[in-house]
């Protein structure tokens, strides 16, 4: 890989090409990694495992407990490796600080992601945003390399496929997706351990931590909203890790377009959950406030005040759903 190899839809050959050509690897996703970016990068690692290549899984924050039992992330580290690697694989990420990670010690980026807000930073950028996960087109390199799908791969990216469509409900589900989970399937993925550990595992810190945020839940014209403070968290034992999902609540009431969620991260610091059924451009609305995502599903993090934070999200939201008539 050259510096001047920056390419935005990289073919699947280039990114395949660029793993061939090199030894070591050092592969990572976003802080706070969801079920893609965990699924994901354990699939790389699989992959790369079976070509002879060596690999590091670093994340800069845990791994929740739903993705403890995925195959190979006892392997994952949280502090970076000292040996500089040939090529960092970064996956979901628009640039290197959304790792957590202020830098990486690899002398090239390969640069895989879903995104809208998917940007050019790597040496070899493979961007498409109408992947339902990030796990699918590691699927898709799998393929291509004629590596066998073992079952610790599969199971690994039907977790990243699974959690990235809300258990095929997205409308990112099409029926490539579900030719797709046909195929992880027929490759031996556990996919009952998955289902079972994503859920039917929830802790009751978790639920109490919703109902919480649930009696707070107020509705504005189309908008639906709620928050959660430190405060709650300590009250109901919860984690800040317990607040993911919430905002999907809130989506899916009847009447609404667009939701938003607000939990309380330290003093003042307020991380949004958007939410959209699709009119509104929720990944427009995070970047206003130096976020991103997609179309229906992105955050942002804000330092504010809670009222100010709830007036200046509700204030975006509301106009966006004004002009496209929602
Ligand atoms: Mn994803």
């Amino acid at each position: 890989v050259t510096p001047s190899t920056t390419l935005h839809g990289a073919s699947i050959e280039t990114v395949l090409s660029t793993l061939r050509d090199h030894q070591t690897f050092l592969i990572t996703s976003h802080a706070r990694p969801d079920g893609d970016a965990i699924g994901s990068a354990l699939g790389v690692k699989h992959l790369l495992d079976a070509m002879g290549k060596h690999t590091t899984v670093a994340f800069a924050d845990p791994v929740p407990a739903s993705f403890h039992h995925l195959p190979g992330a006892d392997s994952i580290v949280h502090t970076l490796p000292s040996e500089i690697a040939d090529v960092a694989v970064i996956l979901e990420c628009d640039c290197v600080a959304r790792t957590g990670f202020t830098a990486l010690p690899a002398r090239a980026i390969l640069n895989i992601d879903h995104h809208l807000s998917g940007r050019d930073y790597g040496n070899v950028n493979w961007i498409d945003a109408d992947a339902c996960a990030v796990g699918a087109m590691v699927y898709q390199i799998a393929v291509v390399s004629g590596v066998k799908i073992t079952p610790a791969m599969a199971t690994c990216l039907y977790a990243a496929v699974l959690t990235d469509t809300g258990g095929f409900l997205y409308s990112t589900t099409t029926a490539e997706t579900f030719g797709l989970a046909q195929h992880l399937l027929e490759s031996g993925a556990d996919a009952n351990s998955v289902t079972d550990a994503v859920y039917f595992s929830t802790p009751q810190s978790k639920l109490r931590l919703l109902g919480k945020a649930l009696e707070r839940l107020q509705v504005t014209h189309s908008v639906s909203w709620s928050y959660v403070t430190l405060a709650d968290l300590a009250q109901t034992g919860a984690t800040q890790e317990d607040s993911e999902g919430i905002v999907n609540f809130l989506i899916g009431m009847e009447n609404i377009c667009a939701a938003a969620f607000l939990r309380e991260i330290e003093d003042g610091q307020y991380r949004v959950s958007f939410r959209s059924k699709g009119a509104v451009d929720v990944s427009r609305i995070a970047a206003t406030f130096k976020g991103g995502g997609h179309r229906n599903a992105s955050g942002a993090t804000l330092a504010a005040p809670l009222q100010d934070a709830i007036d200046k999200v509700l204030g975006s939201l509301q106009e966006a759903c004004a002009l496209t008539g929602c």
